[in-house]
């Protein structure tokens, strides 16, 4: 069997939560394979509210497993408050030994840097993403499976801010006093230990059996450390071919890549954003869209529908269908915004340039609809509702498999 891939096509938040949580009923396996806790969405089943960061959403289907790749950077902290809302996960959720741990003093770091950063800063999440990413790049990582020894990890620790003394004292980071940090880690040890093992051997036996393998996507392509507007990216992997490292996959174990697009556009954090609207319709789509940070509770800045960017990413992903969420959020709109080009040092272009500074949306125009809300059969959708999904399929070369009319999980048209 071959894996598939579910990706965020824009700046994240797409609402991949309800394709996935639709999807995850489906299959045998769910993976996250890049990201951390800097991820989010909230799931309703039966009337109760889950919260997911790290838990891949097959948590919700008790028959699922459930993978923390090698790529994810795992906060001990933040998956044992998560694992608590659940009761007995054993066999149902393992962690990646290789996989690297996001400890507190990461979150020190990445929240000192922004500050010194000051107008410049990247708007992060504040989670220690970033820091974690570059110690595992910069090999001062430490892996899920250095948990098992606590007294070896805890030595590894305080060397490392022996070794960085200089660093941590410019941005004003105590040192761990020893027997606490210990302690912290033998509880990390009881708590997640028997969940720690090689998943990259578990991976491949699923899909050697035949079982159905889903992996989830976190943030979104234009947040990839290489293909995104870097510097305003998150520090992982975020397309398709990233899921394969970071799961141990190769491009060969890859089936259908669906990527998650919003009838819309938003980006929260700091950066380019060519669509960005400043109006009232910007303004609706936060309002109506209920646009804020699942994490952070930050407000998501609103655009429309950037075809050029989807474009890219849906070649970057190598996406064999969009599905496209949130359109009721653009119902009552007397007119509705598509941007098909970019002006770029005066020229018009129709690709996205290695540096978004200075690049401004061109636009189309189509006229509004009434009400999309619920509607689940394609032809049932208003005729200019089509003239939209036609033109984005126009543009990005993809075609719209998926469409959301409503969060509800039944509200949603498949196509053929
Ligand atoms: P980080 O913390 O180092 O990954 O931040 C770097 C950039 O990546 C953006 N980023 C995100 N963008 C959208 N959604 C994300 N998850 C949360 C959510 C965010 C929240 O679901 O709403 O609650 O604020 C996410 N995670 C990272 C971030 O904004 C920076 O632009
Ligand atoms: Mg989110």
């Amino acid at each position: 069997m071959k894996a598939d891939v579910i990706v965020g096509i824009q700046w994240g938040d797409e609402g991949k939560g309800k394709i996935v949580d639709m999807l995850a009923q489906k299959y045998d396996m769910v993976c996250r394979s890049q990201g951390g806790h800097n991820a989010g969405h909230t799931i309703w089943v039966d009337g109760v509210r889950y919260a997911l960061q790290l838990i891949p959403s097959g948590i919700l289907n008790k028959k699922a497993i459930n993978i923390i790749g090698n790529g994810v950077v795992v906060s001990p902290l933040n998956i044992i408050k998560e694992m608590s809302q659940f009761d007995n996960l054993e066999g149902r959720l393992y962690i990646s030994d290789k996989a690297h741990l996001n400890l507190p003093f990461h979150a020190l770091i990445d929240q000192a840097k922004e500050r010194l950063k000051g107008d410049k800063a990247i708007g992060t999440t504040g989670k220690g993403i970033g820091p974690t990413y570059a110690e595992k790049a910069s090999r001062s990582g430490f892996r899920a499976g250095e948990l098992l020894n606590p007294e070896k990890l805890c030595d590894a620790i305080l060397d490392y801010f022996a070794q960085n003394k200089a660093i941590f004292d410019v941005l004003e980071i105590e040192t761990p006093n020893k027997p606490e940090l210990l302690s912290e880690l033998e509880e990390y040890k009881s708590k997640l230990g028997s969940f720690i093992v090689n998943t990259t051997n578990m991976v491949w036996k699923a899909l050697e059996d035949d079982k159905k393998v889903l992996l989830e996507g976190a943030q979104g392509t234009l947040l990839d450390i290489d293909h995104g507007t870097y510097p305003y990216v998150t520090s992982s992997s975020t397309v398709s071919a990233g899921a394969c490292t970071g799961l141990g996959l190769n491009p060969k174990d890859i089936g259908e890549v669906i990527g998650i697009v919003k009838a819309y556009c938003t980006r929260v954090g700091n950066g380019p954003f060519p669509s960005e609207d400043f109006t009232e319709y910007g303004k609706t789509m936060g309002e109506v869209g209920k646009e804020f940070g699942t994490v952070t509770g930050r407000k998501r800045r609103c655009g429309w529908f950037d075809a050029v960017a989807v474009r890219y990413a849906s070649r970057l992903n190598g996406c064999d269908k969009l599905a496209l969420m949130k359109l009721d959020v653009l119902d009552n709109f007397d007119k509705i915004k598509v941007c098909v080009a970019y002006k770029y040092n005066g020229e018009i272009i129709d690709y996205m340039p290695s540096n978004m500074e200075n690049v401004e949306a061109v636009y189309e125009e189509i006229a509004g609809w009434d009400s999309v809300v619920g509607v689940r059969k394609y032809d049932d959708l208003p005729e200019n509702a089509k003239k939209y999904i036609a033109k984005i399929e126009e543009i990005t070369n993809v075609k719209v498999g998926i469409i959301s009319t409503s969060p509800e999980r039944d509200d949603t048209i498949i196509r053929g």
